[in-house]
């Protein structure tokens, strides 16, 4: 039975790569279904040109599918992909849980299924064939180890944070790592945190009731993004108080909008959370259509900007 069942794992093994060697020798352009969030902030919109941008140079054919922020429209566009039977299915997904039923159909379908950016929490990791984007819990603590580093105090530090989309790889792992850094640090304290689920417009709301709760109680803001950031610095403004300065920021992500305040002497610091993945991916949807094995975890590479480092760095950012 053991015997039988290595046999017919070993045939289906060689049938995949005679099918993806043949590929590779005709001429065929390549399908890549890709199922995008949303175009919820600046990161966002620099990821989506990213993936098209490359998918053209590349030669790739692209579908792509705009969620909206919601899961259940993901799962419609990776229906979608599989009846229409692409190459390739790559997508960023919302949040962490709830992936298994379509992974598995997708699995059935033998199409491979490339992870950008977030993660999935899922018992059968032989669902996905690799995952490339940041690591998000380095990114917390990163934004911990320079606002220590900052403030050089053992004096009570009263810190808000504007948390990401609930239930977010992003926003789970940002939380994680910043907190783990300030724990052997009971002077740092974390006095309330919501979502402001990585839009501008609530991280000004969220902001607000913080504000309206604690006043100049607030020592520190910590946003899981640099657009909820950019709408918490207009709160603290219309508020009176002087962002930047009455209250310390440091937020993640490193978008153009992000070195303009800190310009401007606004925000305090922002972590590098690179979203310039298309050719990466495009590079990864090559290799796997050419028989190639893909590594299961691709990390980005990525730096801290304090604000003092903003205007002469500014010119050669990105995105
Ligand atoms: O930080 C935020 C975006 O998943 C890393 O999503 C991404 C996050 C990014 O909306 O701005």
């Amino acid at each position: 039975m053991k015997k039988s069942l290595q046999v017919f794992a070993g045939v289906c093994a060689l049938i995949t790569l005679v099918s993806l060697n043949a590929f590779a020798q005709s001429n065929k352009k390549i399908v890549l279904g890709f199922s995008q969030i949303g175009a919820e902030s600046e990161w966002r919109t620099a990821n989506t040109e990213s993936i098209k941008a490359a998918a053209a140079a590349a030669g790739i054919e692209l579908k792509f599918a705009d969620a909206q922020q919601k899961q259940e429209n993901q799962i419609k566009a990776i229906r979608s992909f599989i009846a229409q039977k692409v190459d390739v299915i790559a997508f960023s997904p919302v949040v962490e849980t709830g992936w298994e039923t379509v992974l598995q159909e997708a699995k059935r379908a033998k199409i491979p299924v490339i992870l950008t950016d977030r993660a999935v929490n899922v018992k059968d990791d032989s669902l996905y064939v690799s995952f490339m984007g940041s690591d998000f819990v380095e990114e917390g603590r990163r934004a911990a180890v320079w606002l220590m580093g900052y403030l050089h105090t053992d004096k009570p530090v009263n810190i808000v944070e504007l948390q990401g989309t609930v239930g977010s790889a992003p926003a789970i792992d940002r939380k994680r790592g910043f907190e783990e850094m300030l724990k052997p640090f009971p002077n740092y304290k974390i006095i309330r945190s919501q979502t402001g689920d990585f839009t501008r417009a609530k991280g000004k709301e969220v902001m607000e009731a913080f504000l309206k709760a604690e006043g100049k109680n607030i020592n520190v803001l910590f946003a899981h993004n640099d657009d909820m950031a950019i709408g918490a610095i207009q709160a603290i403004e219309e508020f009176g108080l002087k962002p930047g300065k009455d209250i310390i920021i440091v937020s993640i992500d490193a978008v153009k909008g992000a070195f303009e305040a800190m310009i401007a002497g606004k925000l305090n610091c922002t972590v590098e959370c690179s979203p310039l993945l298309g050719e990466q991916l495009m590079a990864a949807v090559k290799d796997l259509m050419a028989g190639k094995t893909l590594p299961k975890r691709i990390v980005t590479n990525e730096g801290v900007y304090p604000a003092e480092f903003a205007a002469q760095v500014f010119p050669s950012r990105k995105y």
